[in-house]
Order: structure tokens, then sequence, then C-alpha cells
């Protein structure tokens, strides 16, 4: 995008309503690829591209949480060779932008079931989350190895556990204390979700946390995806806000 039209668009994002938390679905990688006559590896390489753009846009203009779905539950079923190269792209990022990352103060977190990651990928994201750890600024949650009802499966499980341990009253479990034994933690629920590539699902991410987000979908696949789309999702956002800010609070 040219500076001008950055500068422009930028003028039209107001920076009151800023969404705290901002989720996205990364899709369309392979297509990308497949449209061009290139290997899927080639959108994964693109695809990362993308990532690094968005977050540094998300840094400028203040959004406090970025959650990016990098790998569901169900991308095990994916080929054996493309599931071995996802599995590095997480030490191969890492390796890349960790300075430029710890330069802005970025603060690295994951979701998800973790253990079932190959022992190198574990040891890079634990070793990212470490470093980060006691940074201040943007929050990037990675959602890996994730799947929103094996999330709420697991909390039900914690909590039953509590229940038979005696140290919970059944009558006790409410909305806070499910979202409380759910991976997020403390981080809020996300204001938008936004996913390209043309799938208008939710595909089993953050349910519980999503109840109340607005959706935003676009055809643009997400190597495609760049700050311009990135800020319109914002404005459009900020507008739907606009519309029910008088009745909503
Ligand atoms: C492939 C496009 C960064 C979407 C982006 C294992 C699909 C590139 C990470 C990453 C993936 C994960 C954790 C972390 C740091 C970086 C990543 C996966 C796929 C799945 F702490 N990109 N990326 N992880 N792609």
């Amino acid at each position: 995008m040219s500076k001008k039209k950055e500068e422009e668009l930028l003028k039209l994002v107001s920076e009151e309503e800023i969404p705290v938390h901002v989720a996205v679905i990364m899709d369309g990688n392979g297509r990308w690829a497949k449209n061009r006559g290139w290997p899927r590896i080639a959108g994964h390489k693109a695809g990362m591209d993308t990532l690094r753009e968005i977050i540094s846009c998300a840094d400028e203009i203040g959004i406090k949480v970025m959650t990016f779905f990098a790998f569901s539950t169900e991308n095990w079923k994916r080929p054996s060779w493309e599931v071995k190269y996802l599995m590095k792209l997480p030490e191969e990022y890492l390796q890349k932008e960790l300075n430029t990352l710890m330069e802005k103060n970025v603060v690295i977190k994951a979701i998800g079931d973790l253990s079932r990651l190959p022992r190198r990928t574990l040891k890079a994201v634990n070793d990212a989350l470490h470093n980060t750890k006691d940074n201040t600024g943007l929050v990037i949650n990675f959602a890996l190895n994730y799947g929103g009802r094996a999330e709420i499966v697991d909390a039900v499980r914690q909590i039953s556990q509590k229940v038979a341990a005696g140290k919970l009253e059944p009558d006790d479990i409410d909305a806070q204390v499910l979202a409380d034994h759910l991976y997020t933690g403390d981080i809020p629920d996300p204001d938008l979700l936004i996913r390209p590539s043309g799938e208008l699902r939710i595909s089993n991410f953050l349910l519980w946390q999503m109840a109340y987000t607005e959706l935003w979908f676009t055809r643009i696949l997400w190597p495609d995806f760049n700050r311009e789309h990135f800020l319109r999702a914002i404005m459009d956002y900020q507008r739907r806000e606009r519309r029910f800010g008088g009745i909503k609070k």
C-alpha cells in the first residue's frame, strides 16, 4: 500500500475505539500457493510475512492483544510432510523475529494442547514465552494445536476433578468458573474476529470466548492480506460499535 493511502486510512481509524483484542484465522495460504502453481509450503511462508506486517500495524494503532490461529487440532489430518513443515515455522519465525519483538516490548503467549507438539517446536515456543514474559506491550497469542471444544472439555474435566475432591460445590460453578479454567486465562474475550479466504465459519476457534465478538470476513487470502485490509476491518468494527453505542452499556 502507498504511504499516502495508509496515512489516509489511519486518519479514519478512531483512536478512542480501538478494539482491545483481535483474533485472526490465518486461512488461505494453501489456496494462494495453488493459484500460482506453487507448493502449499510457499503459501505458509508468504503467510508468515503477512503475520509480521499485521503485528507491526496492530502495535502501531495500540491494540492490546492479537490471537492468531496457527494450528488447529484438526490440522494433524494434513499430509505428514506438511505437518512437519508447519511445526518448523514457530522456530523459524522466532529466530527471525524475536529481536524485533523484544524491541517492540511484545509478550508472546500460546494457547492449545502444547504437550502434543514436537519437542523442538515446544522448546522454541517455551523459550519465547519465557523471554518475553516480563515485557509489557502488545500480547501476541498463538493458538497451537488448539480446538475450542477440546478446550471446554478440558475445563469441564478440571472442574469435575475439583468437585470430586470436595474443593468445589456444583452450585458454585458459573460462567466465570468455566472461563477461569479455559486456556485463555486472564486474556479478555476478543472484540473482533478477522477471517480471510472467503470461509464464513468459526471453525472451532475460541468458541466460548467469541459469544459477543464482532465477526469480519473477507475473500482475500491470508498471504494477500495487508495493513489496508486490517485497518478497514478495524474501521468497520468501529462503525458497528458507534451504531449500537447509544443502547449498549
Ligand atoms: C503457517 C501463516 C508463526 C499461517 C503464518 C505451527 C500458517 C505461518 C508461527 C508461530 C505458522 C507459532 C508460535 C510461536 C511463534 C510463531 C506459526 C504455525 C504456522 C503452526 F510462538 N507462523 N506460523 N505457527 N504459519
